[in-house]
């Protein structure tokens, strides 16, 4: 059956000019980390919802995401939160992801859950409070070195509620020192990634609170030092893949956190509420990877694609699932831009047949190609149904309730 549509598929995609090949290679390199905090129990300040079968340590969480690598082929990696995923003996854990086919993606830090940090970490006016921060940021580059992580993804909550309450200036002087402290303390091969969020927990001004402020930041630190462009950290309306196109350029874009948003930092499943952006996201990095200047910070294979979902009412398996499946498929619609043709409209100045080039390309059914490249490499035709199928989500059951929070 999927040999008559893809046989279709092929044949479209050569009318169009595209090289499918290429565009299975490129598929094939792609990888999505998925954070250890999306499998523990999750909410909002209203309620933390308690689910049955939650992993109730590290370990268990790591079991849990290898099921989305193991189902999707494409999550080798998992993000870990730091004292979220404190361990004892983190050689162990390490050991523990290998043996389930995985490794230790970015290290987080957690500068926000400690009543010392009321006013802020490394923006906090008091020094040793900043002391106690920065500390902490380099005990996350000790636990990078251990786990074999080059990836040190940063976000602060820090920031003040009113006018007058703090030093904006002084706050941004000892951010920099905090990192500068952290960046110094990085081995060659360590990249920092440094996030913004324009508001919350902050409401009047957040000290990172948007790309330019991490640009910055990240410029003056020096090139291991990148930002790390979350889907859902930006006011309404903005246009994220702006942003995107203005960092690669820049060669500052470090990577993603993927999450839907439709209001504020709502972290739902990724592409739920605008695939379309998501797409067009990829469409500028893969534009990007076309430039003569491209180099390595330039290309789709050396950005950190990384998953930051904070499931609160759904089952956190499958959600995973949907999210890298949704990746997957707007990778692979971007990836059938006929950029030739998009150049070619811009060059005369042709509106619509540019917006056209670019449509039509998210307009294409990618199910055969996807289900094509899944029977190549061993994998379930349909990931989420082999989940529900496999049994994995009943036995985990008896975990039972009061795992793991975020
Ligand atoms: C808080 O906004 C947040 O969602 C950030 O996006 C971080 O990446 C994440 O939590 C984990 O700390
Ligand atoms: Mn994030
Ligand atoms: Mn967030």
């Amino acid at each position: 059956m999927n040999d008559r549509a893809y046989a279709l598929f092929e044949e479209r995609q050569r009318d169009r000019g595209i090289d499918l090949g290429k565009v299975k290679d490129k598929l094939k390199a792609l990888k999505i980390e998925t954070p250890s905090w999306g499998y523990g129990d999750s909410g909002t300040r209203f309620k933390v919802f308690k689910q049955t079968g939650i992993p109730r340590n590290p370990f268990e969480k790591f079991e849990d995401a290898a099921q989305v690598h193991k189902l999707t082929g494409l999550c080798p990696s998992v993000a870990i939160h730091i004292p979220w995923d404190k361990v004892e003996d983190y050689d162990k854990l390490k050991q523990h992801a290998a043996e389930l086919g995985l490794s230790i993606g970015a290290v987080n830090p957690n500068l926000f859950q400690e009543d010392e940090y009321i006013f802020g970490s490394v923006c906090n006016s008091d020094p040793a409070v900043r002391r106690k921060a920065t500390d902490h940021l380099l005990e996350c580059v000790d636990i990078a070195k251990t786990v074999g992580s080059e990836a040190l993804s940063l976000w602060f909550a820090d920031g003040t509620n009113y006018p007058g309450q703090a030093d904006i200036r002084k706050r941004k002087g000892w951010m920099q020192e905090a990192l500068t402290e952290m960046y110094n303390a990085m081995t060659p091969n360590m990249r920092m990634l440094i996030e913004y969020k324009f508001f919350e927990p902050a409401f009047y001004h957040t000290d990172l609170a948007d790309w330019g402020m991490a640009f910055n930041m990240a410029n003056k630190l020096g090139p291991q030092a990148e930002v790390l462009v979350d889907t859902g950290h930006h006011a309404q309306g903005t246009n994220v893949e702006h942003i995107v196109a203005y960092l690669l350029d820049e060669q500052k874009l470090g990577g993603f956190h993927f999450n839907s948003r439709k209001y504020a930092d709502d972290d739902l499943i990724v592409g739920a509420h605008n695939p379309y952006e998501l797409f067009l996201i990829f469409y500028q990095i893969l534009d990007a990877s076309l430039d003569a200047d491209a180099g390595v910070r330039k290309t789709a294979d050396n950005i950190a694609y990384m998953i930051d979902q904070s499931h609160a009412i759904e089952p956190k398996i499958p959600a995973m699932i949907r999210s890298v499946l949704n990746v997957h498929t707007q990778y692979a619609k971007a990836l059938l831009v006929n950029h030739e043709e998009v150049r070619e409209a811009q060059s005369k100045q042709d509106v619509l047949g540019a917006e056209q080039a670019v449509r039509e390309a998210y307009e294409q059914d990618v199910a055969p190609l996807l289900l094509a490249l899944r029977e190549e490499a061993g994998l379930p035709a349909d990931p989420m149904k082999a989940y529900l199928q496999s049994g994995y989500g009943e036995s985990i059951l008896s975990r039972g309730k009061g795992g793991a929070s975020w």
